[in-house]
């Protein structure tokens, strides 16, 4: 018989709500634990897409929203073989972001639907696991200021909240809210049972598709 498969658990929430920290702490933690995972993250940065969404994200350049979007899930696209192959493999993927910042990023800018934003990510590998660190915007604010990229502004950041939420309402994606605004090992173990749970449960079920 194949190996039993890994599972795809995505890290979702606004800025510095702590994803990266914990992404980071979540691999660690299941490889002591002996388990095979990696970690990826959305945007990659390093492939040719990825230097097109850096440039933008860094103010270096300007493009066109709906062409940014399509950028942005080319960019999850392209990944595609590679998260498939790691997850055949028995290999599970802790990433950071994933279609759904896809999806809240954009539609929280003016004229986008959310449905013409969910469009091109239809396809893509179902996440088995999607956690969202809450964090209120004043918790936000007291983690310090906001960095120099585009989208690091309150008002902003406050639209993608909202644009989240509205996803969350989706009961076909297993997601887990976690409050972010408690201590970072507390939410370590919240998150490392969820993760724990849901790579016993994938092992079982075909990979599904968004
Ligand atoms: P990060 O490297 O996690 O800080 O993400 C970079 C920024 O890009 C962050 O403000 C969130 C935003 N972002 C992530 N994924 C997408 C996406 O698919 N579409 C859009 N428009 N923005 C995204
Ligand atoms: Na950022
Ligand atoms: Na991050």
């Amino acid at each position: 018989m194949a190996c039993k498969r890994g599972a795809l658990i995505v890290l979702e929430g606004v800025d510095r709500a702590g994803k990266t920290t914990q992404c980071n702490k979540l691999v660690q933690s299941l490889q002591q634990s002996g388990r095979a995972v990696e970690m990826m993250r959305f945007p990659d940065r390093t492939t040719i897409i990825g230097q097109l969404i850096n440039a933008y994200l860094e103010k270096k350049s300007d493009l066109e929203d709906h062409t940014v979007h399509l950028l942005f899930s080319a960019n999850r696209w392209e990944l595609v073989p590679l998260i498939k192959k790691k997850l055949e493999q028995g290999t599970t993927l802790v990433v950071d972001r994933y279609a759904f910042s896809g999806v809240a990023f954009t539609s929280a800018k003016p004229g986008f639907s959310l449905d013409w934003c969910k469009k091109p990510d239809v396809g893509l590998p179902k996440p088995d696991l999607v956690m969202f660190l809450q964090l209120s915007p004043a918790e936000a604010a007291l983690r310090g200021q906001f960095g120099e990229e585009r989208y690091e502004t309150s008002a902003f950041q406050r639209a993608v909240q909202q644009k989240f939420e509205h996803l969350m309402k989706d009961l076909s994606v297993n997601w887990q809210v976690i409050d972010a605004s408690q201590s970072v090992e507390d939410v370590h173990k919240q998150i490392a049972y969820h993760s724990l749970n849901a790579i016993n449960t994938a092992q079982n079920l075909p990979l599904g598709e968004l």
